[in-house]
């Protein structure tokens, strides 16, 4: 299946503040029906309020009741150490205003508690801005008007041409000052459309202004895709883009303007046109390893392009319906890392993380009522840890415009008035839950307990951390209103015939990601806690956490139900803060010193100086703190004491338009 890139036309930049035109997501609607208004729906895709019917109860059902036993040591089998940050951003470059802020001084601050969310719970957050534009991107000392990024007109001759992108540095003044206020680290790209003229702009400048904030650059985006886009002569293969990489590699060390190449670059970033193997057979790896930071891929398990293209294909079109059970159950994640495992298992003989730097639930903007349904968050979760146990290091889900169905988190229309609006979408509760499952120590090992039978729709996974089982990860895809598919798992840790002590803890405390059923949209909870509807959201979590604490049984073993549909994250550690430990939230409230005339959010530069190193910091003067935590160590901020950075609300951030769509 082959992700096919789409550029929507721009008809025109905006000109002006006041002359912006919202492409391609009018009329807004109302989202909150289903039913003949979803049939009649045509706004923008990412409010779609299409529900589709949940799938029947397997037959044979799964099990409701079966016995794991586990190892209080290591298994084998286990995962490499990974990292809290595991799952987290790939950003369209073309959307950046939209989603990181206005400018280096006028910050979203949605978009700043959704990452801090992330990163006290993982640690720290990995954001990728790129994709297809990035080919294209050229960095320009200034564009008119004081705007950051800017999008040239599509040429309509050549509707698959890719539009130029111009960006200023202070697109990469933003990311750092992001990275001062929430512990955030970026992957950028080198374009790579021209190798006679190479463009290391982006290179130069990103060391002066990102320094160790920036993890790796890519060169090249999906560079299997670039024959048949007519990027490149038809017969452009592997060893062409090894030598490209060279000409890169080459290029970024005669620059005197670059001082660090060894460790820097990443690709080969492929879409699944060509096979890993096909790279890896002309030596790209051993050829170019001083200058790798990682290895990388990118990945939809399927494409709605026909659909998006219209016309005469779109009878074609998938059925939205037809598809939604194939996200429903523990195959879908493990058939697309299977496809990897020769390669994670090669990039550890080279000592190189393993990047999957783009994915989401499928290409061409994804499915309604399946990319934005609670289905998608249990999906992306098996996704995301399977990933995890079969050694790939970082997986980036990817954000794109308005006119997808499967962003973690959109924000709304340019001149929406309220800044408590931006929709967060399923799969971004499965990167809190797995920030919480792999922890912040950067040692947990994961494994595939192929639990319950290995019973496709109840897989369940074990976290080591440290050397120590520490958490367990339990799904159950099926939905059934009655209650009677909700499986009780029994498992004892050490003891019985393993010849091991019993290692089971008097209790255990348990977190539940929820909704009533696979097909809901709208009413998830992670812990007790949600985002709300589209356009309900300010980036912070409502509601009370909830954290079960369920008392083990007298023979050593432990008894945690879970509902259909259903996750549940086990916490064993016989910690009784175990659950509640991750860092301190930084919130950054829009409630607070907001100046309606203009409604910008300041962040008074004294509070941030002395807030440094605080627990639960927050960074307004008179905001509310929702989301702020006891955490067992402060989340040191790194500011700079003359740091004044102004946080903006929607209203007035206006910029390029969203119209990419992936
Ligand atoms: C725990 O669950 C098992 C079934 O898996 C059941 O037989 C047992 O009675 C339960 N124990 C308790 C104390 O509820
Ligand atoms: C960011 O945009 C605001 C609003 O246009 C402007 O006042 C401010 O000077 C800009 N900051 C920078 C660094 O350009
Ligand atoms: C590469 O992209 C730049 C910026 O969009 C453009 O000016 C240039 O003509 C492109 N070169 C080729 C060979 O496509
Ligand atoms: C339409 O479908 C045909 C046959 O599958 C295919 O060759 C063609 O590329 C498709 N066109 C578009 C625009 O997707
Ligand atoms: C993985 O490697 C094995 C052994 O070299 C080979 O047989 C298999 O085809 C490879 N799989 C993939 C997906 O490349
Ligand atoms: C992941 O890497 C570890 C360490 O090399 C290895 O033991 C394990 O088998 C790998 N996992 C998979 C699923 O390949
Ligand atoms: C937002 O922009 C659209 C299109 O320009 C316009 O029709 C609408 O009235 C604007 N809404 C607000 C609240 O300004
Ligand atoms: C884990 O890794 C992240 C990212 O490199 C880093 O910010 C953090 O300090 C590390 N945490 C520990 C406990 O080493
Ligand atoms: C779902 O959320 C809506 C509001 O978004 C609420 O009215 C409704 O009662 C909720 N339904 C359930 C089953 O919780
Ligand atoms: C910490 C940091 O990088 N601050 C930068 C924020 O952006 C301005 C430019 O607008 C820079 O001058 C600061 O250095």
């Amino acid at each position: 299946m082959r992700p096919t890139p789409l550029y929507f036309a721009l008809l025109g930049l905006p000109v002006a503040w006041a002359s912006v035109t919202v492409h391609y997501q009018q009329p807004l609607g109302a989202p909150t029906s289903t039913g003949s208004a979803a049939a009649s729906y045509t706004g923008a895709a990412a409010y779609d309020p299409t529900v589709l019917i949940a799938p029947p109860i397997p037959n044979p059902a799964p099990p409701s009741t079966f016995f794991q036993q586990l190892s209080s040591t290591p298994v084998p089998g286990l995962s490499i150490p990974q990292s809290g940050y595991f799952f987290g951003f790939s950003v369209e470059f073309s959307v950046i205003t939209q989603v990181l802020g206005t400018n280096s001084t006028r910050l979203q601050v949605p978009f700043l508690n959704l990452l801090s969310n992330v990163a006290s719970r993982g640690g720290s957050v990995r954001v990728r801005l790129g994709g297809n534009s990035q080919d294209y991107a050229t960095l320009y000392p200034s564009l008119a008007n004081g705007k950051i990024i800017q999008k040239q007109a599509q040429d309509t001759a050549n509707p698959t041409a890719t539009p130029e992108v111009l960006f200023t540095d202070d697109v990469l003044y933003m990311m750092a000052n992001i990275s001062a206020l929430v512990n955030v680290d970026w992957y950028l790209g080198i374009p790579l459309n021209d190798t006679s003229n190479l463009r290391l702009g982006i290179a130069e400048a990103s060391e002066a202004i990102l320094a160790h904030r920036l993890i790796g650059i890519q060169v090249g985006n999906e560079v299997d895709q670039y024959a048949s886009h007519q990027h490149r002569p038809p017969t452009y293969g592997p060893a062409d883009y090894s030598n490209d990489f060279g000409i890169v590699d080459a290029g970024l060390r005669a620059d005197p303007k670059v001082s660090v190449v060894d460790g820097k670059l990443i690709g080969p970033s492929l879409s699944g046109q060509w096979q890993p193997q096909d790279v890896w057979d002309v030596g790209f790896i051993p050829t170019h390893r001083q200058s790798l930071a990682a290895l990388a891929m990118s990945f939809y398990p399927n494409n709605n392009c026909a659909k998006l293209h219209g016309g005469p294909n779109a009878t074609n079109a998938v059925d939205p319906q037809a598809i939604f059970p194939s996200y429903l159950d523990h195959t879908a994640g493990q058939k697309i890392a299977a496809t990897y495992l020769n390669s994670t298992a090669l990039a550890q003989t080279f000592s190189l993380p393993f990047v999957m730097m783009e994915t989401n639930s499928a290409s061409c903007g994804g499915f309604p009522g399946v990319s934005n349904s609670f289905g998608s968050a249990l999906w992306a979760l098996d996704y995301g840890l399977q990933l995890a146990y079969s050694n790939f290091t970082t997986a980036l889900l990817h954000v794109g415009g308005q006119g997808v169905y499967y962003n973690p988190f959109t924000p709304p229309p340019t001149n929406q008035s309220s800044f408590h609006s931006w929709s967060v979408g399923p799969i971004y509760y499965s990167v809190l839950a797995v920030a919480e499952a792999l922890g912040t120590s950067n040692q947990s090992q994961i494994i595939d307990l192929q639990m319950n039978g290995a019973n496709i729709y109840t897989p369940g996974y074990a976290i080591y951390d440290g050397g120590a089982l520490a958490r367990l990860a339990l799904f159950n895809f099926v939905t059934d209103p009655t209650g009677a598919s909700a499986y009780i798992a029994s498992f004892g840790i050490g003891g019985g015939n393993t010849g091991q002590a019993s290692a089971t803890p008097a209790q255990v405390k348990v977190k539940y990601l929820l909704a009533p059923s696979v097909s809901t949209k709208d009413n998830i909870t992670w812990a007790g806690q949600t985002f709300g509807a589209a356009f309900e959201s300010d980036g912070r979590p409502t509601g009370t956490e909830q954290i079960h604490t369920v008392a083990c049984n007298p023979d050593n073993t432990c008894n945690i139900t879970v509902p259909a549909p259903g996750f549940a994250l086990v916490f064993l550690a016989d910690v009784s803060a175990d659950a509640e430990s991750y860092l301190a939230v930084q919130t950054f409230p829009t409630t607070g010193a907001v100046t309606k005339t203009q409604n910008t959010a300041s962040i008074n530069p004294t509070l941030l100086a002395t807030s440094n190193g605080q627990a639960g910091a927050n960074f307004m003067q008179a905001g509310t703190s929702l989301g702020r935590k006891k955490g067992k160590t402060a989340a040191a901020a790194r500011f700079l004491p003359h740091l004044a950075v102004v946080v903006s609300i929607s209203l007035g951030v206006v910029s390029v338009t969203w119209g990419t769509v992936i």
